[in-house]
This record gives structure tokens, C-alpha cells and sequence, in this order.
């Protein structure tokens, strides 16, 4: 299988994050994809590919133009008036506020974000583009005929919407490749986001269109993170009504319960008839997991990889969650040796 991996992800390094009350060390770490990788080199998958460069211009299909300028200058904004340390806010916007820009960061820092555990960083933007060009290498692999591809990056993406970042995501990596994939010809594409938190970002990209299916197992948002989105009466809009499929699991999940609703996602894609599928492939679903509070083990990655397969479309599985560092290598080359089984 195709691994594509820059050593570049390491340009975000976050310092610390709001977590349970406490400022804590990022979960969301460089570590996570060395080991990944370190655990796919000692299993002999590959080969290892660098990724292409393509510019912003695919990242603005999915994000706005303004949040990517955002992105691009806020680091600088932020030293200018705070000095050279992690950016993070402090405040948002209630629903009943007014969405106005504030010409000062901390109020910018408000305005496009939704969490306090997501710091913009020195390299972040340079680090969020690179795991774009990751996606998007793994989607032009798959449009020029490769049946499957691993895009190995982070920062993850899931959590990106149009135009805020959160979750630790500030470009939506598998949204901009299945917009790709569209653009390079694929009549409809599917989004299946096996990640342990919703994909509150990709599905409101996609909410309101009927040629990207959005379908997503998580923990349920009455009782986890994202919280304010991923509910199963969340079926999609407009010309997307019947697009979007959300399957809310409660706490202490394990395989055979989420074995069922998975072959429910499967079904419902391919009903929809995707021409080419890309999976949010969070392993935090995992029951050694630090910030998670599903029960799957090291096998049931492998069963789901081999039930992905099932599908027998061009799959495109890009990196998003899973923070049982010491596992982590273990659960994702699980799914991959399980997907080429
Ligand atoms: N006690 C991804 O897996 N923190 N993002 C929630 C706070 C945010 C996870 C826990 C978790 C974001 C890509
Ligand atoms: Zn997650």
C-alpha cells in the first residue's frame, strides 16, 4: 500500500492544551506519526512516498479564503502582541453574539476557533498545508488508478470546518481530498469517519451537498466532545438531504456493538454508489485511548480494516486521531495489514 509521509508534520509542536481544568501537554503530538511510521516500516508495508506540493488553491475548495488568510498570518499577529508563545483563546462567540471580525488576534483567535486545545504555533500553517498536500497526494494516487493509499500526516483535519479550526485540526485533510477526488472525476465520493470523536468539520463541508456521502461512528455528542454536533437526526440539507449519516455510540463501546453500526455505514455506502471512498482514520476508538471511552482492542482494528476492504472501492485512509502512543503504531498498521488481507 502507498504510505504518504512528510517528516515536515513536526513543524507543530504544541506546547499545552485546556484539558479537564488543567493546562496539560498536547495529546496531539509529533510522536504520534513518527511511531506510525516506525510501525509500518517494521511490518514491511509501503513504499514510503513524499508528497507533492499543490498550493492553496485546493484547500480553498473546502475552506474559506478568509480563514485561510487567517491561518496564514495569525502566528505573526500573535508574537507582535504576546511574544513567542503557543497562541490560544480565551473566548468565543455565544450563538446570540454578532459574527464580526475584530481587527485584534485574541478576538480573531475567538472568531475562527472552537476550543482551547488547538494552539497555532511558529509552523502550523506550514504543517497544516503539508498534511493537505499528504490527502491530496494519496487522492491523486488513487484517481490515477492506485486501489488504495495511507496519507500518514498531521496535524489531523476532522474537526476543520469552512472556516474555524478546533479539535486540533485546522485544515480538513480528508474533506479537501474527497473534494479532490471529485474534482478529478469521481461522480460521488464517501466520507467514512471511524475517528472516536464526530467529524463535526467534514460534515458541515459536505451538509448540504448530494455528491459527498458523510457517514460517522463517535462517541455520542450528549455525552462527548464535539458535543454540539453529530446527532442522528443530522441527515443533511438541501440538495445533501440523505448525504450525511451519523451513528452516536454511548460510552464503554466495544467491537460487536460498533461491528453492527459499521456494517450499517458500509451499507449506506455503498447504496449510495461511491465511486472511491475516503476513511477518517482515527485509531482513538482504542480502550487504552487517554482521552476516549470506547473499548475496541488491537484485533478489532484489524476486522475493521478488513471489513473497508469489503467495500472493493478505491480507498483513500488518512490519518486523523488516537493518542495511546505506546499502541498507536500497533492499531493503524492493524488496519492497513487488515485492508490488504
Ligand atoms: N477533556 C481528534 O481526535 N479534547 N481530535 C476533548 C477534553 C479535544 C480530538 C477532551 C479532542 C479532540 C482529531
Ligand atoms: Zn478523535
Amino acid at each position: 500500500m502507498i504510505i504518504v509521509y512528510s517528516p515536515d508534520h513536526a513543524l507543530q509542536e504544541g506546547r499545552s492544551e485546556l484539558h479537564d481544568g488543567k493546562i496539560v501537554p498536547c495529546f496531539e503530538s509529533p510522536r504520534r506519526a513518527a511511531l506510525v511510521l516506525a510501525g509500518i516500516e517494521a511490518a514491511g508495508l509501503g513504499p514510503v512516498e513524499a508528497p507533492q506540493r499543490f498550493g492553496l488553491d485546493p484547500v480553498r475548495r473546502v475552506h474559506a479564503a478568509d480563514y485561510v488568510a487567517f491561518l496564514e498570518t495569525a502566528w505573526g499577529a500573535w508574537v507582535a502582541e504576546h511574544g513567542d508563545h503557543d497562541a490560544l483563546p480565551f473566548t468565543w462567540l455565544a450563538p446570540d453574539m454578532r459574527r464580526v471580525l475584530p481587527d485584534h488576534i485574541d478576538g480573531k483567535l475567538g472568531y475562527y476557533a472552537f476550543d482551547a486545545g488547538t494552539p497555532i504555533t511558529a509552523g502550523t500553517f506550514r504543517a497544516a498545508g503539508v498534511a493537505a498536500d499528504v490527502a491530496l497526494t494519496g487522492a491523486h494516487r488513487l484517481a490515477d488508478g492506485a486501489p488504495c493509499a495511507f496519507a500518514l500526516g498531521r496535524p489531523p483535519g476532522h474537526h476543520a470546518g469552512r472556516a474555524h479550526y478546533g479539535g486540533y485540526c485546522f485544515f480538513n485533510n480528508a474533506a479537501i481530498a474527497a473534494q479532490a477526488l471529485r474534482d478529478r472525476g469521481a461522480a460521488r465520493v464517501a466520507v467514512l469517519d471511524v475517528d472516536y470523536h464526530h467529524g463535526n468539520g467534514t460534515q458541515e463541508i459536505f451538509y448540504d451537498r448530494g455528491d459527498v456521502l458523510f457517514v460517522s461512528l463517535h462517541a455520542d455528542p450528549k455525552q462527548e466532545y464535539p458535543y454540539f454536533l453529530g446527532f442522528a437526526d443530522e441527515t443533511g440539507s438541501g440538495a445533501g438531504e440523505g448525504a450525511t449519516a451519523n451513528y452516536p455510540l454511548p460510552f464503554g463501546t466495544g467491537w460487536d456493538t460498533y461491528a453492527e453500526a459499521l456494517d450499517h455505514a458500509l451499507g449506506r455506502i455503498a447504496a449510495f454508489g461511491a465511486e472511491a471512498v475516503v476513511v477518517s482514520l482515527g485509531v482513538d476508538a482504542y480502550k487504552g485511548d487517554p482521552i476516549s471511552r470506547f473499548r475496541l482492542d488491537t484485533p478489532d482494528f484489524a476486522a475493521l480494516g478488513r471489513r473497508l476492504a469489503g467495500l472493493r472501492r478505491p480507498t483513500l485512509l488518512v490519518m486523523e486521531g488516537g493518542y495511546a502512543v505506546e499502541a498507536i503504531g500497533l492499531n493503524v498498521v492493524a488496519v492497513l495489514r487488515g485492508f490488504l488481507d
